[in-house]
């Protein structure tokens, strides 16, 4: 129809106004933008066809047989169904913060008479429970019924941590686009993030000025809450994500990191450590104090103690507790939290919650009821998990499938995400008892390290480490005498170096300087007093050149400062299959079926009904196959290389 279209078009014909004939003429390039569009998008499904599924990790393909139905969500007063599309969202806890501003939401939240709840489920329950392969797709179709269901919610989780790289690396997705829907769709709660200080949302350090710009765009694109936190609790590294914060005008909540259980005898981490930890905090300026239990090791009586003892420190200061349910205790934990004086809590929806995701918000519920008012309504959190229940069967194919709590996570300390990442691997390479390994070694490997705060990117050294030690048979002693021979894998020489700060009590040495010998330096400062500062005219200027001007926005520039090359091979995809963020989850992760008809909605309004014809022979002179759709009615072929 185009090539019609353009062939019929009398300007074209005689030839007149070749400049001005784009902008004349925009239906016609509309028409063949979207032909484009189409056919991109047939390649990428007929790519599935030929060759599989590509996404990585992926085992299976999703149980959930149908489309996912969004649940109705009822008023409980009267019983009637809202229409959550024609029905203005109720005010939030947003509008307290738009109105007056983050000081005055923070004291209001304080004086909140009980604990309000931050829902994790958009971030924090799907890195840990499905490797973080929850598509903007199925968060968006559930946005406006959760902007009603959880209209009294102190924060969704919603961005940051490890979401930002997998949309890019795993989904071809621009986590800036997400970040924008969604927002769009829910007004009235504040949406929260995970950032680690000055590693950003990446694996070490960055200049100081990418961490403001970063912020800066975060909060601009739709950031409310910026949970930040320094994977060694180094103060000076917290710092300079705090500053970035503050400088944009978002809500700080400057974290400290839980590390292991402080009841264990000798504990290095002890009441007294996080005291003094909580002292800097507070004397940095923050809104909120953030307690991030990583891996889920506050005990309910330590939890009880910390918080008490901040609490009678610090009588104005909001707290905002974060645990995981690894050991099976994160209800009693954040009860224990409340009742002890906690402002805030965190829960997951219940189909996404548990074991090493946040606790289950209705069971939570429950257990306040009566005593500690939320704000929630528990019959609406309900119905809105009749939601998440289909999309755990949608994203079956990642499942790492824990079985029950893991009691042993007080001795291996090992981060919910982490635990379920490392049990998948363990479980992909068909070893059960590689497992207790794996669990037993970490726990050596971080003894070696001096026993560190475990949380990205530290976990992943400790982990790398552990599996290196493990593939190469090596003990401790092996590790401390070979040190100076042995070819570590680079998250241990970035620790080593200092590149991630530095942990508290120092390195372990002569381990340090062995492992680094003359491959690197020993930073004795954070690493962003030395670091390069980005130039940000000359970082546009190399992307406008590799995509166009019209390609590259201040976001572009974020994520390729993040993350370079996840970032360029994320624009070749996307050249190549064009925006795959419109494909229904099912057609993304599994082939279509000869005379399958699938419905996109490549843009509102523009519609794309595809049904798969025929695959072709395959070529004995190209190794291709032509792969037949029938699209909105017409036949159309693509030639997709058999890599099988
Ligand atoms: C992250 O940094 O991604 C985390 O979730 C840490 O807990
Ligand atoms: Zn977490």
């Amino acid at each position: 129809p185009f090539l019609l279209a353009l062939l019929t078009n009398e300007t074209f014909i005689t030839g007149n106004c070749w400049t001005t004939f784009i902008d004349d003429t925009p239906s016609l390039f509309q028409m063949m933008s979207s032909q484009n569009r189409a056919n991109k998008i047939l390649g990428y499904l007929g790519d599935l066809v030929v060759n599989g599924s590509s996404i990585k990790g992926q085992i299976g393909f999703p149980k959930l047989a149908s489309e996912a139905t969004i649940p109705e969500i009822h008023d409980p007063a009267t019983g009637i169904a809202i229409d959550v599309h024609n029905t203005p969202v109720p005010r939030g806890w947003r509008q307290v913060l738009l109105e007056e501003g983050p000081e005055a939401f923070a004291k209001k939240v304080r004086h909140f008479d009980g604990t309000l709840i931050t829902d994790t489920t958009w971030r924090d329950a799907h890195q840990s429970l499905l490797a973080t392969r929850v598509r903007t797709i199925d968060l968006l179709n559930i946005a406006p019924t959760t902007a009603h269901a959880l209209s009294g919610a102190f924060s969704l989780e919603c961005w940051g941590g490890a979401t930002f790289d997998v949309a890019m690396r795993f989904l071809y997705e621009d986590p800036w686009v997400r970040l924008r829907k969604l927002r769009a769709a829910v007004p009235n709660i504040p949406f929260q993030m995970l950032l680690r200080g000055a590693n950003g949302v990446a694996y070490s350090s960055l200049p100081d000025n990418a961490i403001d710009h970063f912020v800066a765009q975060a909060k601009e694109n739709g950031v409310d809450i910026f949970r930040v936190f320094d994977a060694l609790n180094d103060l000076d590294q917290l710092k300079v994500g705090v500053d970035a914060v503050k400088k944009a005008g978002g809500v700080v909540e400057a974290t400290v990191c839980y590390s292991g259980d402080m009841f264990h005898k000798g504990k290095k981490y002890n009441l007294e450590y996080y005291l003094d930890v909580v002292d800097k905090i507070v004397a940095m300026g923050t809104h909120f104090l953030g307690i991030k239990d990583m891996a889920g090791t506050l005990k309910p009586q330590a939890a009880k103690l910390l918080v008490t003892s901040i609490r009678e420190r610090y009588p104005e200061l909001p707290i905002h507790v974060h645990t995981h349910d690894s050991a099976g205790t994160g209800v009693a934990s954040m009860r224990a939290a409340a009742h002890a004086g906690a402002d805030v809590v965190d829960a997951a929806s219940n189909s996404m919650s548990g074991m090493t995701s946040q606790p289950s918000i209705s069971a939570l519920l429950a257990s306040l009821e009566g005593d500690r008012e939320t704000g929630l309504s528990e019959s609406k959190v309900r119905e809105l998990d009749n939601y998440w229940a289909q999309m755990r069967l949608l994203y079956s194919c990642f499942e790492a499938d824990l079985k029950g709590p893991d009691p042993e996570v007080y001795e291996h300390e090992i981060p919910g995400g982490q635990l379920t990442n490392l049990l998948f691997q363990a479980q992909q390479l068909g070893l059960g008892t590689k497992w207790v390994q794996t669990k037993e070694t970490y726990k050596i490997a971080n003894k070696l390290l001096g026993d560190i705060v475990k949380v990205t990117p530290t976990s992943k050294v400790v982990g790398d480490l552990a599996q290196f030690m493990v593939s190469n048979n090596l003990s401790a002693e092996d590790v401390n005498q070979l040190a100076a021979e042995l070819d570590f894998p680079d998250s241990v020489l970035d620790f080593m170096e200092g590149l991630m700060g530095t942990p508290y009590g120092g390195f372990p040495e002569p381990l340090r300087t062995n492992i680094l010998g003359t491959k690197r330096q020993k930073l004795s400062a954070r690493p962003g007093l030395t670091l390069k500062p980005v130039d940000f005219s000359s970082v546009r200027e190399e992307l406008v050149s590799k995509y166009g001007a019209n390609k590259v926005n201040e976001t572009d520039v974020a994520s390729y400062l993040m993350y370079p090359k996840v970032f360029e091979d994320y624009r070749k995809i996307v050249d190549k299959y064009g925006d795959l963020s419109v494909l229904p989850t099912r057609y993304f992760l599994k082939p279509v079926h000869i005379s399958e008809e699938i419905v996109v909605e490549i843009e509102q309004g523009k519609t794309l009904i595809i049904r798969l014809l025929a695959i072709g022979e395959i070529s004995e002179r190209t190794g291709t196959r032509e792969v037949f759709f029938e699209l909105n009615g017409e036949m159309r072929s693509v030639t997709i290389e058999d890599k099988t």
